[in-house]
């Protein structure tokens, strides 16, 4: 079977899991032809069975803004036709569920007949996709999907609850390849960060608002005064600046390390005793599952799908939105007791484990096979 998959190529969760996606159908023999503007990150290395296509998007001077959409449905279009495509999968509603139906029925025109299935990761729903200036289009193209996945039971029940849905959505959660988060701690590097044994905090994300990056360091601020630690972020964005100016305010910049984006993310989770997750809104919050199959306990707001995966109290806890004095004691609970540390770090590789990729990449093949029957 041949696949296309449309992705942003980016460091963002619904990049990063539809590459992981592709890579692991690629291994088991499917055809995997990646369509994005820019090669995904976490594409690396060869593999015969993967392809990427550009999308071009060729500036004049009329575009203020270039169409992006229409250059990337051509090229849906143009791979599809030239590469016997059978199905195309899309990830992240906006803008590439309405270019999927474009470049469907510019095929079907050709007698071509290509579905077209739609993974709904968060923001596309909760933020942006609600947005008035999206919501019509939106919603026509989830329905006009052959088929609708969201990644978790949350963003399943935000979807039908904010947008007008007719049809099934199926919930396939993200998944994290368990082996490859499996490494030992490199020394050296655990070193560099924590040069006197102490503890590693780590937050890893996009750095924007909804991630509440003045919450990380609050918290972590706390933490340290009863834990001799060390703050260690990564990942950019635009709360970065911020995120630098208030630790400095608090007197804790010697304390924290900004080491920006970052590929190896399993080095980096192998050397934290403990993740922070306290965003507003997650509808799956997978760096927090990366982080357990690593065997990093990790202490997290209680919102949107945070809590399909972790157990408040067993392997990591769960905190309201902002609540930083809770968030520290129970970062405090874990980190001060080795006893403890090591029961919730067995406690969440064990979760991590349910949603390893050999348990959740079946059901999107499974949905590919019955898409394909129609
Ligand atoms: O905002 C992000 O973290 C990036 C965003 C994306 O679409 O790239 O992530 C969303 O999708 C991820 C993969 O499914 C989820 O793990 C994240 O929870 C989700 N982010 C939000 O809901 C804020």
């Amino acid at each position: 079977m041949n696949i296309g998959i449309v992705c942003y190529p980016t460091f963002g969760g619904s990049g990063v899991l539809a590459t992981e996606l592709g890579k692991a159908l690629a291994d088991k023999g499917y055809g995997i032809h990646f369509i994005t503007y820019q090669q995904p990150v976490r594409l690396t290395g060869f593999n015969a069975n993967i392809f990427y296509h550009e999308v071009r998007v060729p500036a004049y001077p009329l575009f203020d803004f270039p169409p992006y959409e229409t250059a990337l449905a051509s090229t849906m279009v143009d791979v599809v036709k030239n590469n016997n495509v059978d199905l195309l999968h899309v990830h992240y509603a906006i803008p590439h569920a309405s270019a999927a139906f474009m470049a469907k029925q510019i095929l079907a025109e050709e007698n071509i007949h290509v579905p077209f299935i739609t993974t709904l990761h968060g923001t596309d729903i909760t933020l942006v996709g609600r947005d008035k200036t999206y919501a019509p289009v939106v919603t026509f193209s989830i329905n006009k999907s052959d088929a609708i996945t969201a990644v978790s039971d949350n963003l399943r029940n935000e979807t039908l609850e904010n947008f007008d849905i007719k049809k099934e959505i199926s919930v396939i959660h993200n998944f994290v390849d368990i082996t490859r988060f499996s490494v030992q701690p490199i020394d050296a590097f655990k070193k560099a960060i924590a040069p006197n044994g102490e503890k590693v905090i780590l937050h890893a994300s996009n750095f924007r608002k909804v991630k509440r990056i003045a919450d990380v360091i609050y918290t972590f601020n706390k933490i340290k005064k009863n834990i001799p630690s060390k703050l260690l972020l990564v990942g950019d964005g635009p709360e970065r600046h911020m995120a630098e100016e208030l630790c400095r305010e608090l007197g804790i910049f010697e304390e924290t390390r900004f080491v920006g984006k970052q590929q190896d993310m399993e080095d980096i989770y192998a050397i934290a005793d403990l993740f922070l997750l306290p965003s507003e809104y997650e509808s799956f919050g997978l760096a927090a599952l990366e982080a357990m199959a690593a065997g990093t306990p990790v202490v997290a707001t209680n919102a949107g799908g945070i809590p399909e995966i972790i157990t408040h109290g067993k392997n990591g806890f769960l905190s309201d939105v902002g609540d930083v004095e809770q968030m520290s004691k129970q970062a405090i609970t874990i980190l001060e007791n080795e006893k403890i540390l090591k029961s919730f770090s067995e406690a969440a590789r064990n979760q991590a484990e349910t949603f390893d990729i050999n348990n959740i990449v079946p059901k999107y093949e499974a949905l590919y096979n019955q898409v394909l029957k129609k």
